[in-house]
């Protein structure tokens, strides 16, 4: 590869991510683009506005080709991948081979050289359009675990352009990752990036530690050096691995959770529900990392052994479908609806529900008053980069009340430490920790949510992307200045 000149009207900001912050509705005459609510878009609107930003990434619909756009001050360039593409690289090599894989093996990865090769031509094609669309010195910053060969694709072509990566998942630890048959080309794709971001220490260490051990470059404290690499067409430079723990915007969620209409709907909830004692509330896609068959396990067991009354405490399950076309996915939604309809089937009666178990997407407003109604919000992920939805909760108790069971394995737990933590491979300690929860004092829960809270509103999901970019632009203008010893 050589480099390719600047685009005289290029984007000085460039975010590079599988999918566009859009979903198209076609049920009417004209299709109808919307952005898709989310933290990422909260975070980096303001940033691609003020900045004349671009951002790079798949509309969603298979083999179709779409335009580039305006919507929201955002200029938005959709790339195609065809059908094939979307078994290959996006079902398989992403969510079967890494997936798995940078979450602990709960299932076994599946390592297939065509899945590879999609993943690379795809990768390819996003650096390809990130060099086209970046304006000269502009900065690109690269998403998730489905571009990790994006950086140093985008370094050997346009080696003007400073280079950011966030992982939003966990990354492995070096034994585990080691088994991955293309681990030195993931690890020279990422090493392309002046700046590596993490969401927890351990995940950036682990990654130190890979690149030391299957690429043989030296660390140094939060640094590594990357030789020339003749064959990928890149320079010798300096990377920075660091955590930066991705959040969500804290005050557009406290102002939603303040709204009229959110707390009438937020009492409807609770009374159309039979004005439970104690609602107890889980939110997750419905993955195999979230932990779901161990949380209702322990739910099951604490109803069957009379701890707690089903006309008196409920549990509210929200499994938002995810992912359906793959078998491990198809296993875990007949897993956890088997356990379900059993612990009705058995601790139901007419007029009380043990649990109610939804496999749907809410609205925001919904999921919002949701959270306002919760007691007590359930997170007992296996395995998990962040866990967003143990933040918006947080976020959302305005009255500084309700209770936080955290699994250890989050990245949140990593910072949420008043949260009552977990672990959900411990049946036992989790159903203790249920109970706890259940019991615990107003006087105690009111001094956890408000530490929680106090955190939250200071690392919500705007100081996210700024600590980032300041970090990457810091990395920029003494590039020359650094060195290594
Ligand atoms: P996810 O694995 O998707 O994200 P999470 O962080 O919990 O997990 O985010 C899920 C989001 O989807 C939340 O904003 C939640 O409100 C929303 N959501 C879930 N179910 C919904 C439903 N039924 N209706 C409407 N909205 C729903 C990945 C990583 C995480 C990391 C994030 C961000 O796996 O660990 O925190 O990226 O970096």
């Amino acid at each position: 590869t050589s480099p390719l000149p600047p685009p005289p009207d290029g984007a000085d900001f460039v975010v590079v991510a599988n999918r566009l912050p859009v979903d198209r509705d076609d049920s009417g005459p004209e299709p109808v683009w919307t952005t898709s609510p989310g933290g990422l878009v909260t975070a980096l609107a303001p940033v691609m506005q003020a900045n004349d930003g671009a951002w790079i990434g798949w509309a969603g619909i298979p083999d179709e080709d779409i335009e580039p756009f305006d919507i929201d001050g955002m200029h938005l360039v959709p790339l195609t991948l065809s059908s094939d593409e979307v078994v290959s690289y996006y079902e398989g090599f992403s969510n079967a081979t890494l997936w798995p894989l940078y979450h602990d093996v709960i299932v076994a990865p599946e390592f297939h050289r065509t899945w590879w090769e999609s993943y690379l031509r795809v990768n390819t094609r996003f650096a390809e359009a990130a060099a086209k669309t970046a304006a000269a010195g502009a900065t690109v910053w690269v998403h998730d675990y489905q571009l990790q060969l994006v950086p140093a694709l985008v370094r050997a072509l346009r080696p003007d352009v400073s280079i950011g990566f966030f992982n939003h998942i966990p990354f492995p630890p070096a034994e585990l990752f080691a088994q991955l048959p293309w681990r030195s080309q993931i690890l020279n794709g990422l090493l392309g990036a002046d700046l590596i971001g993490f969401q927890r220490p351990a995940d950036a260490a682990n990654f130190r530690r890979a690149a030391r051990v299957h690429a043989g470059f030296a660390t140094k404290s939060s640094q590594i050096r990357v030789p020339e690499n003749p064959e990928s067409g890149t320079g010798a430079h300096i990377a920075e691995a660091r955590a930066f723990p991705i959040s969500v915007d804290t005050p557009t969620l406290d102002a939603a959770a303040r709204d009229p209409e959110t707390i009438a709907r937020a009492q409807e909830i609770r009374s159309d529900l039979g004005d439970p004692e104690t609602l107890i509330l889980g939110v997750d896609r419905l993955d195999y990392t979230k932990g779901i068959s161990h949380r209702l396990k322990a739910y099951g067991e604490l109803l069957a052994d009379g701890s707690i009354d089903p006309e008196q405490v409920t549990l509210v399950q929200i499994a938002t479908p995810s992912r359906e076309r793959i078998e491990q996915y198809q296993q875990i939604r007949t897993d956890v609806e088997l356990a379900a309809g059993r612990i009705n089937g058995e601790h139901s009666d007419l007029g009380t529900t043990a649990i109610h178990y939804f496999h749907h997407s809410f609205p925001r407003e919904e999921m919002t008053a949701l959270y306002l109604a919760a007691d007590i919000l359930l997170v007992t992920a296996l395995r998990d980069g962040m866990n967003l939805v143990a933040k918006e909760y947080v976020a959302c108790r305005t009255g500084e009340d309700g209770v936080l069971v955290l699994s250890e394995f989050a990245g949140a737990a990593d910072h949420m430490n008043q949260a009552v933590l977990v672990n959900p491979h411990d049946i036992d300690g989790l159903k203790a920790n249920i109970l706890r929860a259940i019991e615990m004092e107003p006087a105690e829960r009111r001094r956890r949510m408000r530490a929680l809270r106090r955190r939250l509103i200071r690392d919500d999901v705007q100081s996210w992307s700024r600590s980032f970019l300041d970090t990457l632009e810091a990395l920029d203008d003494d590039k020359d200045l650094r060195r290594w010893e």
